[in-house]
């Protein structure tokens, strides 16, 4: 097994209303990967009101002091903080959302990361149904995928459980999306959480999902730290060899019990299940 290519992050949060949210340091960027640095984690992934909060020069300064990268940017602030969704019934909501994605994706571009499209997708709702969300949901990654393939990154689509949408919950529709799509530049992120509640069997799924699967949020079946919970990591790591995946497992967990141990107990699940 050859897991040695896959490589550890973990999440900063600079969105206070997103407290209670599966993120694990809240401190501010430095703090956030000054923390990162010391534990070994090769990058960080940031969850950020906008890109004025992540200024290319400020990061890059950090990235250099720090020697970790930024792995991705989240978007759904565009969510949580406005309300807005690729999905909305409003089309100047959709706009919104779309506009929005394209600057997280482009201020990503500039660290050389990938931009990761969450709760952004939204769900039917408000006189949407489901097939008009999804129709909605395709022509925002056509363009958004597009876009991204101009700044030469991928763009991540995240399956999310059911609970959180109706649109794609599980790694096999989310292949059948991507494979109706006309660009091909978008990839899969594997939740583990998320995983664990919508699949029959999480390897499996990881296999089925194969190439592509291109990002993975590392944490247990109670979005705890990797390790605090009652996930099999064993199928899960055999199933990432057999697919060679190479890129990040990024803790994006509950901070618990405080951020610190949460960060120092799953980059230890880390480096035992993939060094
Ligand atoms: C939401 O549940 C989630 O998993 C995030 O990665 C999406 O923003
Ligand atoms: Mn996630």
């Amino acid at each position: 097994m050859n897991l040695s290519s896959i490589k550890s992050a973990v999440t900063i949060s600079l969105v206070p209303e997103a407290k209670g949210g599966p993120f694990v340091l809240w401190d501010g960027l430095e703090e956030g990967m000054k923390t990162a640095a010391t534990l070994g984690y090769d990058a960080v992934e940031i969850f950020a009101p906008g890109p004025d909060a992540v200024g290319v020069e400020e990061v890059m300064e950090l990235i250099e002091r720090y020697g970790v990268e930024i792995s991705t940017l989240g978007t759904g602030a565009g969510w949580v903080l406005h309300g807005w969704s690729l999905t909305a019934a409003e089309e100047a909501s959709r706009r919104h959302a779309i506009d929005f994605v394209k600057t997280i994706i482009e201020r990503a571009a500039a660290f050389g990361a990938s931009a990761i499209i969450g709760s952004m997708q939204g769900r039917s709702g408000n006189g949407v149904s489901r097939d008009q969300a999804l129709d909605f949901l395709a022509i925002a990654l056509e363009e958004l995928g597009e876009f991204a393939q101009q700044h030469k990154q991928a763009l991540i689509y995240e399956p999310l459980n059911r609970y959180e949408t109706d649109l794609i919950n599980s790694v096999r529709d989310g292949v059948a999306l991507l494979n109706r799509m006309e660009n091909k530049n978008l990839v899969l992120l594997a939740d583990l959480f998320h995983m664990n509640i919508e699949e029959a069997n999480v390897g499996d799924a990881l296999r089925e999902g194969g190439k592509h699967i291109g990002h993975v949020h590392f944490v247990d079946s109670n979005r705890n730290p990797a390790g605090c919970g009652h996930l099999d990591y064993g199928p899960v790591v055999e199933a990432l060899s057999d697919i060679e995946f190479n890129g990040y497992a990024a803790a994006e967990a509950r901070p618990w019990p405080t951020p610190q141990a949460a960060a120092a107990s799953t980059i230890d699940s880390f480096k035992r299940l993939f060094r």
